[in-house]
């Protein structure tokens, strides 16, 4: 029997999804999410991450509700390192739900556009023990600036039969973690890129593209006081045929439009979104994040 922690929830959710389910990889005009997110559409897009530990499922779904309202383009579920499955399916299922059911009020509605809910819900897994198949799609990450073999193949090799059974689409990504790091810098034994290797990142950028990875993602860590330095982003969009994903510490209007403007086809942001009062202020914060972006 497979020891894996969680396998044995994941079994159950499985059986469990057994139904057919919206979430699919062609659920938005016949794009898989990895066509969605690669798509080159001339302006940074924006990530609205949520953290399954921050708050219950019913929450989670109203929170990514509003984020899409305010022009968000993807719901990224995960971020804390110890989240059981458990808690991560429920919030993924809460949030498709919510959105299936915006998709019918809207399609009822001939002022509407129900496309605008064909958002993919995507997982970025702390581990294998973070998954779900519920979601859409998983950010399959290598975190490349890792010293431990764990992180660079090991929780993929303990995920990959699952995400295989459930069918959750993998969208092949580097994941560089770059200073201050955070907490995530730090459980993932990463090497941080400083603010000043624009050589180093630019060859993690050309060996994410050598191992055909599709989305390369700088993280400064969440809730890090200073988000991943432009220059970096700059010298990483240098590598032709990557989508580039940046998040961590990423707060304000000026500062999406920062790492926008240095070339990011995708900003994420959570702890604006975790520490909003109320739904109203997250519609604003997140209005405000989205409207900068070039
Ligand atoms: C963390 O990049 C994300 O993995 C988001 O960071 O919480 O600082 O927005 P913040």
């Amino acid at each position: 029997m497979d020891s894996t922690p969680g396998a044995a929830m994941l079994r159950n959710a499985y059986a469990v999804a057994a139904k057919p389910r919206s979430g699919n990889p062609m659920r938005r005009n016949d794009q898989t999410t990895l066509e969605y997110t690669a798509n080159d559409i001339g302006q940074t897009r924006h990530v609205t991450l949520i953290d399954p530990a921050k708050q219950d499922p019913n929450t989670a779904a109203n929170r990514a509700m509003v984020a899409i309202e305010a022009g968000s383009s993807m719901i990224f579920v995960g971020g804390s390192t110890d989240t059981p499955d458990e808690i991560v399916h429920a919030t993924c299922v809460a949030i498709q739900e919510a959105f299936e059911l915006r998709t019918f009020a809207a399609s009822q509605d001939p002022e509407a556009d129900e496309t605008m809910w064909h958002i993919p819900v995507v997982l970025f897994p702390g581990g294998a023990h973070a998954l779900s198949p519920a979601a859409d799609a998983i950010t399959f990450m290598m975190l490349m600036n890792s010293t431990e073999r764990r992180f660079l193949v090991g929780e993929q090799i303990r995920g990959a039969p699952y995400l295989k059974k459930f069918g959750v689409e993998a969208l092949p990504t580097g994941y560089v973690v770059c200073a201050p790091g955070g907490r995530v810098g730090e459980v993932g034994a990463a090497e941080l890129i400083q603010s000043e290797d624009h050589d180093l990142v630019h060859a993690y950028a050309l060996t994410a593209q050598m191992y055909g990875f599709k989305l390369l993602y700088l993280e400064a860590g969440s809730g890090a006081s200073t988000q991943v330095n432009p220059k970096l982003i700059e010298s990483a969009r240098t590598v032709e045929g990557l989508t580039l994903v940046v998040g961590g510490g990423i707060r304000t209007p000026e500062q999406a439009q920062r790492a926008s403007q240095a070339g990011a086809d995708w900003i994420v942001t959570g702890t604006l979104t975790e520490d909003a009062a109320d739904l109203e202020e997250l519609r604003t914060r997140i209005s405000g994040v989205v409207n900068a972006l070039n």
